[in-house]
Formats: C-alpha cells, sequence, structure tokens
C-alpha cells in the first residue's frame, strides 16, 4: 500500500500515524518530493491529500474513510458499534473541523493583503475557537493513548498551532494542554511531528 501524503497535513498525519501505533507495512509518498503535480498522485479526483493506493483495489481517498481502514486491518480501534462507535466518529469529526478552520483560515491570510476578506477570515478564526473550545469542555473524554477520535484531534491541535499559532488555545484551554501533553512523547507523535521548520 502507498499512503500519497506529507506531514504537514493533518489529514495525511492520521493516517502516518495510525500507521505506526497499528505497525501496518505503507509506503509514504511526499506529494511535496515527487514533482509539481504531485498533488494528483494517487489516483485522487479530488486532487488532494491523503490518497491510499491499495494494489488490486480502488485507491481511497478523505482520511476519515482512509483511516477507518487502516484500522480496520487488525485490532480495530473503532468501536464496531453502539454508541461508542459514534462517540468516537464525532470526535474524529471535531477534530477534523480544527484542521478545517485552521487550513481555511491559513488559505484566507496568506493571500496578498489586497484580497484579503476580513469577515471571512473572522470566520474561520471564531470557528477555530469555538470548535476547540467545545472540545476543552469534554476533556475528560478524550482518552489517552490513541483513540479513533483522539487521532484527529491531536493532529488538528498541532496543525492550528502551526497555521494559526495567533490562537493560543494552550493559554486558553490548559487542561487540554494537559492532555495534549501526554502524546507528545509517543513515537507515532515524535516520527511523524513535521511543524519544527518553516
Ligand atoms: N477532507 C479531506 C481534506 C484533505 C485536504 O484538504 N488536504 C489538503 C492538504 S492539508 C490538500 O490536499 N490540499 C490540496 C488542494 O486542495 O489542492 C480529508 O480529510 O482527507
Amino acid at each position: 500500500m502507498k499512503l500519497y501524503c506529507n506531514p504537514i497535513s493533518p489529514y495525511a498525519r492520521k493516517a502516518m500515524i495510525l500507521a505506526r501505533v497499528k505497525t501496518i507495512a505503507m509506503t509514504e509518498a511526499d506529494v511535496t518530493k515527487d514533482g509539481a503535480n504531485g498533488y494528483t498522485a494517487g489516483d485522487n479526483p479530488a486532487g488532494k491529500i491523503p490518497a491510499l493506493e491499495r494494489p488490486g483495489f480502488s485507491t481511497l481517498m478523505d482520511s476519515p474513510v482512509i483511516c477507518e481502514y487502516l484500522d480496520s486491518l487488525s485490532d480495530p480501534i473503532l468501536p464496531s458499534g453502539g454508541d461508542a462507535r459514534w462517540t468516537q466518529l464525532r470526535l474524529h469529526a471535531l477534530g477534523d473541523a480544527i484542521s478545517d478552520a485552521t487550513y481555511n483560515y491559513r488559505y484566507e491570510t496568506v493571500r496578498a493583503p489586497a484580497l484579503h476578506w476580513p469577515d471571512m477570515i473572522a470566520r474561520h478564526d471564531q470557528a477555530l475557537r469555538n470548535i476547540i473550545g467545545a472540545i476543552a469542555q469534554e476533556v475528560d473524554k478524550l482518552g489517552a493513548p490513541w483513540e479513533f477520535g483522539n487521532l484527529a484531534i491531536i493532529c488538528g491541535l498541532d496543525y492550528c498551532s502551526y497555521r494559526a499559532g495567533h490562537f493560543d488555545w494552550r493559554a486558553a484551554h490548559p487542561a487540554l494542554a494537559t492532555w495534549h501533553g501526554r502524546f507528545i512523547s509517543d513515537a507515532a507523535w515524535t516520527d511523524t511531528y513535521a511543524y519544527n521548520a518553516d
């Protein structure tokens, strides 16, 4: 299997962490090193990463689908049914919502200043604060080490620190920061952390 990815992408990083936690043999093709058209690699018509190429089967895209597939290969961490499953899928969606808001904020603010749309920047900034604030209210339910839900939340928080660092979520939510601190010496976390440079 080959994952088209880049560790800066919080969506791709979820799959990279899961593969390490579950010891799944998977090649990682960094699209930023595979040529200018790298984002279309992996037979993903949406032209996004991650995309998971599976020999003899269709390529999977959209990170929750890829994560669920990888998880299904052995001893799933995502519960198979009941409310425990919905709890994990909901937390995963909330984590992805951090990444979505950060990504949107980044791509609004990275434009030339003349093209800035202040209302849209404020909308994404407020979404980020609302989502992280909501997650912080549930910090006791987030679990550690890796679960299907917290995987996305950790990746989202790290991406927020990297691309929307003006919002100091650690200062705003100290208990969430303490919880996040339980992951940062984990081998899968350190091995996929790509935000030191830039
Ligand atoms: N919902 C998608 C989002 C993936 C996504 O937006 N990936 C970004 C990188 S962080 C991307 O490929 N952007 C390239 C583009 O949109 O052209 C997922 O969860 O996989």
